[in-house]
């Protein structure tokens, strides 16, 4: 009798317990499994996160330290015609150019686009001397650049819009009439 009610006590202590203790183990658990499955997503998402890191910062290199495509665009006349050659250049966005303007005539040229100079982001301009000693570099937006006779400036740009055929000319009166026109294109 003893033995039953403890049995009788005992079962519905019993009852009791099982739903809190399977409940307690249950949540500790899920808990303890919910800590490793994250202590796994760490572990995986920190090489992840390494490596876009790396990609990010090799991206802000490309744009701040890596040498930048050179193009050279000739300023020039040739008889009563002027011209930029090539007078198409094609540039693509996120990539780092150098246009080096050269000027190989005897009179000032300039290069310059409104549309253009909307779609790019200026770096810097460096103008060297003849020898190829810098003399300045300069920082900020551009929105024109003119290149004295047989000089010549490094205009470092990153284009950041694209554009089918962009105009660009020198705004030196009579110097479009005479050709020195050209156009960009920016995928
Ligand atoms: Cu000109």
């Amino acid at each position: 009798m003893a033995a039953a009610m403890e049995a009788e006590q005992s079962e519905p202590v019993d009852l009791g317990q099982s739903p809190r203790v399977p409940f307690d183990l249950r949540s500790q658990g899920q808990r303890r499994s919910k800590g490793d499955w994250q202590m796994k997503r760490i572990a995986i998402l920190l090489p992840v996160a390494a490596l876009l890191l790396s990609s990010a910062a090799q991206a802000a290199g490309d744009l701040s330290r890596a040498d930048p495509t050179e193009i050279v665009i000739e300023m020039g006349a040739s008889g009563d015609k002027m011209y930029f050659k090539p007078d198409h250049i094609e540039l693509e966005t996120g990539k780092a150019y150098k246009l080096v303007l050269r000027n190989v005539d005897e009179a000032k040229h300039e290069f310059e686009g409104h549309e253009f100079i909307e779609k790019i982001f200026t770096r810097k301009v460096e103008i060297t001397d003849p020898s190829g000693e810098l003399v300045a570099e300069i920082k900020g937006p551009v929105t024109e650049v003119e290149v004295g006779p047989n000089r010549r400036v490094e205009w470092f740009i990153v284009p950041v819009q694209t554009g089918e055929n962009i105009p660009v000319e020198c705004a030196i009166p009579g110097h479009r009439e005479a050709g020195m026109f050209g156009t960009v294109t920016i995928k």
